[in-house]
């Protein structure tokens, strides 16, 4: 089971879509291991987007990402990293695929809704980074054998 960090950013918590992207993630599948509604210090900011120090838009990026709370939640199922990339679709919205929350809610890459983890690696640093181990919820679901083969 892989587990992934998820971020609704200031844009989606402002135009209440909070909601909908809980929704989709339940409706795939995926399994809730961790959430809290909170706002970001540009030091988590720094921190949340260090492979991104230098490029033309990382200052306007720290801006956008502080600019209100933020919904911070930790996903689980199989594939999960995978799975959650596909269901927010791809980073510039003209190029997020139909039915994805990108594409079917935003238009610019710096208002793009949701932030997810993009590898094993990421995920494991970003849980680390927003959670303590003790906030990540073990449980299962009696419908999980509906959902996961193993
Ligand atoms: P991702 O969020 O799909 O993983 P990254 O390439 O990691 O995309 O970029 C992080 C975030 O930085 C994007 O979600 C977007 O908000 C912002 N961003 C990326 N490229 C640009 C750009 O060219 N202009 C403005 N903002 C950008
Ligand atoms: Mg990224």
């Amino acid at each position: 089971m892989e587990r992934t960090f998820i971020l609704v950013k200031p844009d989606g918590v402002q135009r209440g879509l909070i909601g909908e992207v809980i929704s989709r993630l339940e409706r795939r599948g995926l399994r809730l291991v961790a959430a809290r509604f909170q706002s970001v210090s540009r030091k988590m900011a720094e921190r949340l987007y260090a492979v991104h120090q230098g490029k033309p838009f990382y200052d306007g990026l720290l801006d956008y990402i502080t600019s209100g709370p933020v919904m911070a939640m930790v996903w689980e199922g199989p594939s999960a990293i995978a799975a959650v990339r596909q269901t927010i679709g791809a980073t510039r919205p003209i190029e997020a695929e139909p039915g994805s929350l990108r594409h079917d809610f935003s238009l610019e890459v710096g208002r793009n809704l949701t932030h997810a983890s993009d590898s094993v690696e990421t995920a494991r640093k970003e849980i680390d980074l927003w959670f303590r181990s003790e906030d990540l919820v073990d449980w299962s679901r009696d419908i999980d054998p509906w959902i996961f083969e193993q």
